[in-house]
């Protein structure tokens, strides 16, 4: 379970003011001490994380957090951390209790309801230290009107936790359910698939990285085929393959080759074109790639990335696209550059173009924040397959596989 890869685990935000009890909430649900615990006020600083398998959903991610009434300087600083904990929750437990001061509804519990809900984010509310207290009945009236369910509870002894692990199936997400196929609804069944993925140096030792193997498996599980070749050997196992396959996808490192030895008349595109749907709203970063034309020196760009990790070579996301994107426009651009969690929502304005990573370590949750936060800054946002088909002229048709199989 522990290899799970964290963008398929269901994320769970636990969310209330400091003392409310969402350390031993976190606690309870996976019966361990994952989270410290006091009688004093902003113990959890930086949120925990902590996978199980919560049954019978499967493999899910909670996400404890500090409290968002925190105070002072560092407090500000914490409750950014929790803001952005938001970003990837695909379920919000707000944790809250009625022996806490103004009772168990507060602004506090008002802003974290409205920004879960503003999200489309299911929420589930909890009364927690019922040991102490009834839930009041101007929350129960609330909650009630706002159609947000709610549980009691009792963290230090358990009391209540079935009834919390069944709202949570209740409330849990369709798309998290049924989350769109990678490929195998593209191409029609019993047709094959040639995957192309280059074995350079950037490429891991011994093993696929995971949306290559997401892919195969993805194939194989819609009773499809594929054949996988590197960009070197693409054409010769053209040449072989009767009748012809009906797409060939290919690391985006190697659109140029792939694009130049696959005829007109087999269908082409990225894996992290086909990302670019599983993880967020392609549509929206099709339209966003477009503004690329509108690029000029000058131009100030961000480049962001999921994985934090050491740039080797000619690094896709800090070389190759830079490059790229300064000899389309004829000069200098600025960019920037961030990974991991670390996205500059509030500065966003500043930028004339998001570009971001494929994302596929990712939840979709998570992607579509950010493509949410880029719609709210009046900011395009598009990933690099979109990028560097857009760049090498090969856009529409690495587009066509979906608009022919009316996946748009
Ligand atoms: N009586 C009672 N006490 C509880 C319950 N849940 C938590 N507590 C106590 O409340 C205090 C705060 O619990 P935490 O789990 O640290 O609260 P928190 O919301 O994580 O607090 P911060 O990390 O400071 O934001 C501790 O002393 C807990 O033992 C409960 O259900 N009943
Ligand atoms: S940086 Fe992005 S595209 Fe690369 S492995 Fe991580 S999530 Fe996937
Ligand atoms: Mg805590």
């Amino acid at each position: 379970m522990q290899t799970t890869p964290k963008g398929f685990r269901l994320h769970v935000g636990i969310f209330g003011r400091r003392n409310v009890g969402k350390s031993s909430l976190l606690n309870a649900l996976t019966r361990q001490q994952s989270s410290i615990v006091s009688e004093l006020a902003g113990t959890t600083t930086d949120p925990v994380e902590k996978p199980m398998e919560l049954l019978p959903i499967g493999p899910v991610q909670f996400i404890d957090t500090a409290g968002i009434d925190d105070e002072g300087s560092l407090g500000t600083l914490r409750i950014q951390k929790t803001k952005e904990v938001f970003d990837r929750t695909e379920i919000g437990i707000v944790v809250s209790a009625e022996t806490q001061q103004n009772g168990s509804w507060t602004v506090f519990e008002q802003q974290i309801v409205d920004e879960l809900q503003k999200r489309k984010i299911p929420v589930l509310f909890v009364f927690n230290k019922s040991d102490l207290a009834e839930p009041s009945p101007e929350t129960v009236e609330i909650l009630n009107q706002a159609s947000i369910p709610f549980v009691r509870f009792t963290a230090t002894t358990g009391q209540g936790i079935l009834e919390l692990r069944d709202a949570l199936i209740r409330v849990l997400p369709e798309d998290f359910l049924t989350p769109p196929p990678i490929v195998s609804d593209l191409v029609p069944s019993g047709e094959m698939i040639v995957l192309v993925i280059p074995v350079d140096k950037e490429a891991p030792k011994g093993r696929l990285i995971l949306p290559q193997v997401q892919t195969i498996r993805n194939i194989l599980d819609a009773h499809q085929s594929c054949i996988v070749v590197q960009d070197t050997q693409l054409k010769d196992v053209l040449s072989r393959i009767q009748p012809p396959p009906a797409l060939v996808v290919t690391d985006s490192q190697a659109f140029a080759q792939v694009a130049a030895y696959t005829p007109e008349s087999i269908m082409m595109t990225s894996f992290s074109i086909l990302f670019a749907r599983q993880k967020g709203n392609l549509p929206s970063m099709i339209e966003s790639t477009r503004s690329i034309a509108q690029l000029r020196p000058g131009s100030k760009i961000l480049i962001a990335e999921s994985c934090t990790h050491h740039p080797i070579g000619e690094d896709i996301g800090t070389i190759k696209i830079p490059k790229w994107l300064q000899k389309y426009v004829g000069g200098e651009l600025i960019i920037h550059h961030v990974q991991g969690h670390d996205f500059p929502a509030n500065k966003l304005s500043e930028y004339t173009l998001v570009i971001h990573c494929g994302g596929c370590m990712w939840n979709r949750r998570e992607i579509l924040s950010r493509q949410l936060h880029c719609r709210e800054a009046n900011v395009p946002m598009t990933n690099y397959g979109l990028t560097i088909a857009f760049l090498l002229g090969i856009f529409d048709r690495a587009l066509k596989p979906f608009y022919n199989a009316k996946k748009l």
